[in-house]
């Protein structure tokens, strides 16, 4: 009976693979192994030349405020790494996804690490996490985020969110939050979904 029984949860177990296998990653690079020539993560910057406007601010002024966003290795993985010595606020990394056309919810789960945490002012605003900023078609915000981390994490732990789209999103903008915390923040396998 018990042969039966872990053969039957066998059997469901690859009846689940392939439709897991199918779900569509919105975000582009978020395993964060395709970099560019600066070192720097495909996709997350926009731009070659890592310009002010782009993703991740421009190195003058990462080096101005005491920051680095670079792509480490946990033995083979690549994850980025954003470690920031001030409390200024800084572009760490961003990509904005097309929304045209879908309507649902939108799952967003990332992996992360966290060491030497000081939280900013703002509660809530001011430390380390996924923005979610939906971008409306009058061009206004709606600005939400992931689970708040407001302490250190010395093993990677994965956070889940969902966000119901809103009526009228134009693209949705998914952004490691630069602003207020100072600390060393890791984050990998960015996962945004659809559930229509
Ligand atoms: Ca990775």
């Amino acid at each position: 009976m018990k042969s039966l029984t872990l053969t039957t949860a066998f059997a469901a177990l690859l009846l689940a693979l392939p439709a897991r296998a199918e779900v569509e990653n919105l975000v582009k690079n978020g395993t964060f192994d395709s970099t560019n020539a600066k070192g720097l993560p495909s996709v997350w910057t926009g731009n070659p030349d890592i310009a002010a406007e782009t993703g991740i601010s421009h190195p003058n002024y990462l080096k101005q405020i005491e920051a680095t966003v670079m792509v480490e290795f946990d033995k083979d993985n690549p994850f980025l790494r954003a470690t920031k010595n001030t409390d200024k606020n800084v572009a760490l990394g961003r990509q904005i996804i097309s929304l045209e056309g879908k309507t649902g919810t939108l799952t967003v789960s990332f992996r992360a690490r966290l060491r030497n945490l000081v939280a900013g002012t703002t509660a809530g605003w001011h430390i380390p996490r996924l923005n979610v900023a939906f971008i409306l078609a009058d061009g206004s915000r709606k600005n939400d985020g992931t689970t708040p981390i407001r302490a250190d994490l010395p093993q990677w732990k994965t956070f889940t969110n969902d966000f119901k789209i809103p009526e009228n999103a134009q693209s949705v903008e998914i952004a490691v939050q630069g602003a207020g915390w100072t600390g060393t923040f890791d984050i990998d396998d960015v996962l945004v979904t659809l559930k229509p």
